[in-house]
């Protein structure tokens, strides 16, 4: 019987699984090549980890490894229920709330070195946690697609970690009870803005007004594996705060918070890099679970339902 040792929380609702134990050994390099290796020969311990029966779609796992640069405190690879992520903010925060509740480390800031860079993660005193995320930019502002069942949508491809299609969301409703919808919606558009040349973007983020007081916005996030993320969606955020600073409707160091589709909200900022900018990501995580899972080579589902 194999045992993986795995600590989850959840920070805005967005469930995040760090491995502590149990994971494939992927030698030295960097996280990217790491992450590669990753993909290329223990795929199976991925969906193992996050997918059903142990898991759900919506799991995202993080993977702490050997940093390669000294000066982080952890290396980090996220993954989901169909593959890999560069960066993922709420799972970094989750992360760090998670090394916290193990005595691991205390308050400050934290180097942590992700398959897309190095960030820097803050444990305030209270238990919150700011992620200063990579780099982020908007490649291309005011894309327009034809979308199947919905006309020309226009939106902005930005990174902020991931690649995002963001667009101003007007007709459904950004609420819990039109999820469906909004999936089915966000997929379309997904499909329409890669088959445009923009292959790389592998999240929707539809952003419309708040409804949390002091918000600015809120959003409803559709993940790589059409799961929709239950959080503001951190890398997300960046990319937003990417779009904001282009069009110079978000100042330097100003608060923008931004409401997920539960109501959950992130406080982003950003201090500008040249054409780029740096985003601070600001959240809470809360620990709720430390197991052990099992993997029993007679169980047909051991590595777990791969769609
Ligand atoms: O918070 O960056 C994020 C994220 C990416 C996918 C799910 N959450």
């Amino acid at each position: 019987m194999r045992r993986i040792t795995v600590i989850d929380s959840h920070t805005g609702g967005e469930p995040t699984r760090v491995v502590l134990a149990g994971g494939p050994d992927l030698g030295a390099g960097s996280l990217a090549a790491r992450r590669e290796r990753f993909q290329r020969e223990f795929d199976h311990f991925r969906s193992a980890v996050v997918n059903e029966p142990r898991g759900s779609d919506v799991v995202v796992g993080a993977l702490l490894v050997e940093p390669e640069d000294r000066s982080c405190v952890a290396g980090v690879i996220f993954f989901n229920n169909v593959g890999y992520l560069g960066m993922c903010g709420h799972g970094t925060i989750g992360l760090l709330a998670t090394l916290a509740h193990l005595g691991r480390l205390g308050p400050g800031g934290h180097r942590l070195e992700t398959p897309v860079g190095v960030v820097t993660a803050t444990l305030h005193p209270g238990g919150e946690v700011s992620v200063e995320n990579v780099p982020s930019f908007r490649k291309a502002a005011g894309v327009v697609v034809e979308v199947p069942g919905a006309g020309r949508v226009t939106g902005d491809v930005a990174w902020g970690g991931n690649w995002f299609f963001l667009v101003k969301h007007e007709g459904v409703p950004l609420t819990l009870a039109h999820v469906d919808q909004l999936t089915d919606l966000a997929w379309r558009m997904r499909c329409a803005v890669n088959a445009q040349g923009y292959p790389e973007v592998d999240h929707v983020e539809l952003f419309g007004p708040p409804t949390v007081p002091g918000a600015h916005a809120r959003n409803f996030v559709l993940c790589p594996g059409k799961a929709y993320d239950r959080s503001p969606c951190g890398t997300g955020t960046s990319a937003k705060l990417a779009c904001l600073a282009a069009d110079r409707e978000l100042a330097e160091g100003e608060p923008w918070v931004q409401e997920s589709i539960l109501g959950s909200t992130f406080t982003g900022r950003y201090r500008r890099r040249g054409d780029q900018i740096i985003p601070t990501i600001t959240g809470t995580a809360y620990v709720n679970a430390e197991s052990t899972q099992l993997l029993d080579e007679r169980d047909p589902f051991c590595w777990g339902i791969r769609g």
